[in-house]
């Protein structure tokens, strides 16, 4: 694991990092723009504010790890490598997307990139994870990890919880990562939960748990690499809780009647794509360098609006009702 000094020294890795940044970024501000202009059907849930989260996480995963993204889970995928365009076409519900149309935004998956699907149902990836982890036990493979995330609100799940004592019990090699965002929709954490500190979640199942400040992406790199590093060392799972916050309503239909103005602009203040940017100009980027990476990526995700909206329509009939189904 490298330390903080040479991924500060690193300028391809720093300019790398914040193009994934800005890429989670924007395609989510683009998937707002056209959910208003009435081209995404359904429902979608934006994690802007917690871009850090997702590429501080899965940067420290191998390709051949597996990720189990939530239903804010945009930035995960394209963070595993799943080319915008894909993602673009499949939101907008054309036979070109990654999931030819039938998946949308809550239920992308990615199977090139080890990416299984968003999950509709909170916290019921944790034991798909555990499942996962068990073949690899089964078959001896042991350079892999799955990671599974989960909000905050879906830390009192019961799925959770089984997974939690399961994997710690058959040490399943599975990275458990809680994005804190503090809100489940429009209920603070603080009404749920007796003690807001989740970190002692893992404590009663003896899992090798962190912390971080989710919104410093180097920070939660680092400390995603560290778990990973523990869990192929040891064979047993371990556990990130990871503060963030999502500037962001909690899907398309949130009047943020549950929080004030004040809160977001604080927490805006504290994006991490300002945050990391202030890091690269102190590092030897220039204000032009940051630019440019902005200017490309507006420009990538600008034509995978253009392409999505190119593609055609499903031509699915009923009997291919079955067909990309995993598992039914
Ligand atoms: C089992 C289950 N219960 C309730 C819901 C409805 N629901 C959808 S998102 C959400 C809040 C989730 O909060 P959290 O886990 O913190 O994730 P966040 O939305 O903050 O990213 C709820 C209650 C659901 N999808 N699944
Ligand atoms: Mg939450």
């Amino acid at each position: 694991m490298r330390a903080l000094h040479e991924l500060l020294a690193d300028k391809a890795f720093l300019a790398e990092t914040m193009r994934k940044l800005m890429l989670a970024r924007k395609f989510e501000e683009k998937v707002f723009d056209l959910f208003a202009e009435g081209k995404v059907h359904g429902t979608t849930h934006l994690g802007i504010g917690e871009e850090g989260t997702a590429v501080g996480t899965v940067t420290a995963l191998a390709p051949e790890d597996y990720a189990l993204v939530t239903h804010r889970g945009h930035g995960q995928v394209l963070a595993k490598g799943s080319h915008p365009n894909d993602m673009m076409a499949e939101i907008l519900a054309r036979e070109t997307g990654v999931n030819h149309g039938r998946g949308g935004s809550m239920h992308l998956s990615d199977i090139r990139y080890n990416t299984l699907g968003m999950d509709g149902i909170l916290g019921a990836s944790c034991p798909i994870a555990c499942g996962i982890a068990l073949s690899f036990k089964m078959r001896g493979v042991t350079d892999r990890i799955a990671c599974v995330f989960f909000g905050d609100g879906s830390m009192n799940q019961g799925a959770v919880h089984e997974a939690f004592n399961l994997a710690a019990a058959w040490k399943l090699p599975v990275l458990f990562v809680c994005t804190n965002n503090t809100y489940g929709m429009s209920t603070p954490l603080w009404k749920v939960v007796a003690d807001t500190d989740l970190t002692k979640r893992g404590i009663p199942y003896g899992i090798q748990t962190y912390e971080v400040d989710g919104n410093d992406v180097l920070a939660t790199y680092l400390t995603a690499c560290e778990a990973r590093e523990y869990i192929l060392r040891e064979q047993k799972p371990a556990f990130i809780v990871e503060h963030t916050y999502r500037t962001s309503g909690h899907s398309k239909s949130d009047g943020n009647k549950y929080r004030t103005k004040e809160e977001i602009a604080e927490w805006k203040a504290k994006n991490p794509v300002i945050r990391f940017t202030q890091v690269m100009l102190g590092n030897g980027f220039s204000p032009e360098e940051i630019a440019e990476i902005d200017r490309e990526t507006t420009r990538v995700i600008d034509e995978a609006a253009a392409y999505g909206e190119s593609c055609p329509n499903p031509t699915a009939t009923p009997e291919d009702l079955e067909k990309e189904v995993y598992a039914s």
